[in-house]
């Protein structure tokens, strides 16, 4: 059996949830209080979830714990088999959690200060605004990110969905709230506004 453990509203773990479906793997929750992470951590030595526990192997970081489901369950696919196109994904996914992530985290760190630099809010407010064009560009003429569903849908459908679908009810998180306001997913991007639909109607582990 593999065990995930994870705290509400984490978009990591639903990486993890989305995937696992989309494969038909089982997991079994492990619901950790947010504010006290001594479970996450005696397991793993790090506070941060998801963390996948099976027999005597520990992963963490969700990228790694994607990889870690595809070798094991290779099928279907998350990363592409073609591999020119598997490496695509990979810099899709590179670039999405290096790159465009940068972005709403440097936002909130700057928020969280006592006093925060308004023109650097907006700056990084209107690059992440920006970047929907991207997205909705990725969506010409296919249902998937990247044509097929895999990667990166999941890696990205966690945090863009927030630009459609809002908080859920019990979010307040600040980082969410970030994503909710500076993605304002309407008009100009029906494609990335179906898409999140889309995802968002798949299964969950
Ligand atoms: N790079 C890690 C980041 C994990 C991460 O930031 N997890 C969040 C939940 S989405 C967390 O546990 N945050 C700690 C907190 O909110 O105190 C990954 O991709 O799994």
């Amino acid at each position: 059996m593999i065990r995930v453990y994870r705290i509400p509203f984490s978009t990591n773990v639903e990486r993890v949830a989305l995937a696992a479906a989309h494969k038909g793997v089982e997991i079994e929750w492990v619901d950790v209080d947010p504010a006290d992470r001594s479970p996450v951590r005696e397991v793993s030595g790090q506070d941060l979830v998801p963390v996948l526990v099976a027999d005597e192997e520990v992963v963490f970081d969700s990228p790694r714990v994607l990889a870690w489901l595809d070798e094991r369950h290779p099928d279907p696919p998350l990363w592409p088999r073609d591999v020119a196109r598997r490496a695509e994904a990979r810099v899709f996914v590179e670039w999405f959690n290096r790159v465009w992530k940068g972005r709403p985290n440097e936002m909130e760190a700057e928020l969280r200060k006592d006093e925060p630099d308004e023109a650097r809010l907006q700056a990084l407010g209107r690059q992440m605004v920006a970047w929907l064009d991207l997205f909705e560009e990725l969506l010409d003429g296919r249902d998937y990110l990247l044509g097929d569903f895999g990667v990166a849908d999941v890696v990205a459908f966690p945090f863009l969905k927030y630009g459609r679908l809002g908080l859920p009810e019990g979010d307040d998180e600040l980082f969410h709230r970030i994503l909710v306001h500076w993605q304002p997913i309407g008009e100009g991007h029906e494609r990335l506004a179906a898409w999140v639909e889309r995802v968002d109607a798949l299964p969950r582990a």
